[in-house]
């Protein structure tokens, strides 16, 4: 297990006051967003939303590790990665409203995110074989949940790139719930990062509650994806909320989850104490972090707000290059439809 800040002042570790404060600061934001997000879905604004209220620091963390170049394939809760990566805030609300991924055109390198559980994983051995033979610099770095490690494409994509020297990192957000099914449950392993084994990789679980431990492990995990050599972490943190906006978390789990004595609940409050006691923040500081965190968001939700909604027969778009004949009927159909009885209404 890689710990630090529970371990370490900063000066004992290889990071600077300017590192720990710029995660920090991506902490903020994140939770900032989170909140707004779960605000703005409870008053209608968006359908649904999958809030990542406990990740911060392992998503923080792996993003500060990244280079420019290097491709995220995100989840449906990495959306503090994202955020941290340089994917606008109102991209990811957008989406949430309907839109096709990334309605601004960033320059971010980022796959849209993944919703049917591991399916990205395969994409990132492909990604990671490609910067190999390519002779290419970068790598991929993908993330998954604890649930994703007993699909199918878990096992395909880690065993081609295992075999195929893939430059990927491997990220599991083990955050000991798969909607209702307790880490326990999911596998029978001692840990999920001693699945690395089979494919002839290098696994390692990590403190996922301080995000520098995971900076960290991540950058380690860079160095050896980058040589050909793909690794699998295992960043171990907890869910807070529910699994999403339609879940009920009570009627399953107990609030206060069972932590070992080195770690506290919330990795926001522990890494903001650290922080203080390093000197590398004051009051005055984390109130100007808070408060631009809010204005980037008011900005953001203006800018969802202005934009129109999308058309329901966007459906059909941006899956074929070419919609093939029988979808192009199907959409002509459903524009007929949508002309004769007026837009489509949920509650009708
Ligand atoms: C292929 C597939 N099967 C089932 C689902 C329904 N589903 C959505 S989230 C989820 C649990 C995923 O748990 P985990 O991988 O631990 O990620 P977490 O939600 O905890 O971040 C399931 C089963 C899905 N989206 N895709
Ligand atoms: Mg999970």
């Amino acid at each position: 297990m890689h710990r630090l800040i529970a371990e370490r002042g900063l000066d004992d570790t290889e990071f600077t006051a300017d590192d720990a404060r710029a995660a920090l600061r991506d902490m903020i934001r994140a939770r900032r967003f989170d909140e707004r997000a779960l605000a703005l879905q409870r008053r209608g604004w968006m359908s649904g939303y999958p809030p990542f209220r406990g990740q911060e620091a392992s998503q923080i963390g792996a993003a500060h590790a990244m280079r420019d170049d290097d491709v995220l394939l995100p989840t449906y809760r990495s959306n503090a990665l994202q955020l941290a990566r340089g994917v606008p805030p109102s991209d990811i609300l957008l989406f949430r409203r309907g839109h096709a991924e990334y309605a601004s055109d960033h320059d971010v390198p980022v796959f849209p995110q993944a919703v049917p559980i591991a399916s990205q994983i395969p994409h990132a051995a492909g990604v990671g074989m490609a910067a190999n033979y390519r002779g290419d610099d970068r790598a991929a770095l993908v993330c998954f949940g604890d649930g994703a490690t007993s699909e199918g494409d878990f096992h395909e994509g880690l065993n081609f790139a295992g075999v195929f020297d893939a430059s990927v990192v491997f990220f599991c957000e083990n955050n000991g719930w798969a909607i209702s099914l307790p880490r326990e449950r999911q596998t029978a392993s001692e840990s999920i990062a001693a699945k690395a084994d089979a494919y002839g990789m290098d696994g390692m679980q990590v403190d996922g509650n301080d995000p520098l431990a995971v900076r960290e492990a991540v950058e380690r995990g860079f160095e050896k994806a980058r040589a050909g050599e793909p690794v699998l972490i295992e960043s171990l943190t907890y869910r807070q909320g529910p699994h999403t906006t339609a879940d009920d978390p009570s009627r399953y789990r107990d609030d206060e989850p069972d932590l070992p004595e080195w770690r506290t609940r919330d990795p926001l409050d522990r890494f903001e104490s650290f922080c203080r006691e390093a000197g590398v923040v004051d009051d005055a500081a984390l109130d100007a972090m808070r408060d631009d965190a809010d204005e980037e968001l008011r900005e953001a939700v203006e800018r969802a707000e202005a934009t129109p909604e999308p058309g329901t027969d966007e459906l059909f778009d941006n899956v074929y290059e070419e919609l093939p004949p029988e979808l192009a009927r199907q959409r002509e159909e459903h524009v007929a439809f949508v002309e004769r009885t007026g837009p489509f209404d949920i509650e009708r």
